[in-house]
């Protein structure tokens, strides 16, 4: 499993206001305790603490001095993104993301192909969010189309199905866990296939139980990436269980400590 720590997002205010103020500290700290968890990659959002790229770049700048971790360029504006990558010191690095739209395939696709970066595709496009099966087929299959044309390599397409808030949305979870299926079939080897995790927990009590039962369950249908909280030892932990299960991991007494070790997780505690 590929994880993406989400914590550098202006959705939370302690980020929000570090990008304010310029001040390194909250974003280098997060991204060391990411790191440190064993993130693949770093996600980094500026949200709507700011318009401008420049704070992209700036952002992807505190990152790099404070970790070695691979990054996630997180935007819908093609502008913040190619400000995020032209900041890249030449580690690996995401383009997250393109929707499925003209518009956005015909800018952003681009984008990542000419940084040598990969690129998650989300399922959306001019019509808005994907409510049905179809839909989030669709909209992959013309990505994943998009990206094999500008001759990205399937090893670096990502498509993500759109996870909804299950408080919201919940006839909508059954058709990811599909969609997902379906984006397996695309193409041998299929794409990587990556959900926003901690979206389907939003405004609920229970938030780490059902975002990790998810996980479990998308993982057993071919889910192999995810944006979430890389702190939550539970979630760890069922993902490495579901490992076990899938037969990608050899059963031993110590399976849980092994597979720490060989994530190289430090110990937080
Ligand atoms: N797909 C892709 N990228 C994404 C998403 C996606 N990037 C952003 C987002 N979705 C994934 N990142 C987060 C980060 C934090 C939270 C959810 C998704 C989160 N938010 C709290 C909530 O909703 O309750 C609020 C934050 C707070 O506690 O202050 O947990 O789907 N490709």
């Amino acid at each position: 499993m590929i994880l993406i720590g989400e914590r550098i997002n202006a959705g939370f205010k302690d980020i929000a206001r570090a990008i304010r103020d310029h001040d390194p500290g909250p974003i280098a700290d997060w991204a060391r305790r990411q790191a440190a968890a064993g993130a693949d990659y770093l996600d980094v959002n500026i949200g709507a603490a700011s318009r401008d790229p420049a704070d992209m770049a700036w952002l992807v700048g505190v990152v790099q001095e404070a970790v070695p971790t691979p990054i996630s360029v997180d935007s819908n504006r093609p502008e913040v993104l190619k400000a995020g990558l032209s900041a890249l010191d030449g580690r690996p690095a995401l383009v997250n993301s393109t929707t499925a739209d003209d518009a956005k395939l015909e800018q952003i696709v681009p984008l990542a192909a000419e940084y040598g970066a990969g690129i998650i595709g989300v399922a959306m496009d001019e019509r808005g969010s994907p409510q049905d099966v179809t839909r989030r087929v669709e909209n992959g299959a013309k990505i994943f189309v998009a990206c094999v044309e500008a001759e990205i390599p399937p090893e670096k397409i990502f498509l993500d199905p759109v996870l909804m808030p299950i408080r919201f949305m919940q006839e909508q979870t059954p058709k990811v866990l599909e969609a997902i299926r379906e984006y397996t079939l695309l193409s041998d080897p299929p794409p990587h296939i990556s959900v926003g995790l901690s979206n389907i927990a939003s405004k609920t009590k229970e938030r780490s139980l059902i975002a990790r039962t998810f996980l479990v369950m998308a993982m057993a249908v071919g889910l192999d990436a995810a944006i979430c909280n890389v702190l939550d030892e539970e979630l760890w932990a069922a993902v490495a269980t579901a490992e076990l299960i899938l037969n990608r991991e050899i059963y031993s007494d110590g399976y849980l400590k092994a597979f720490r070790m060989r994530r190289g997780q430090v110990d937080a505690r």
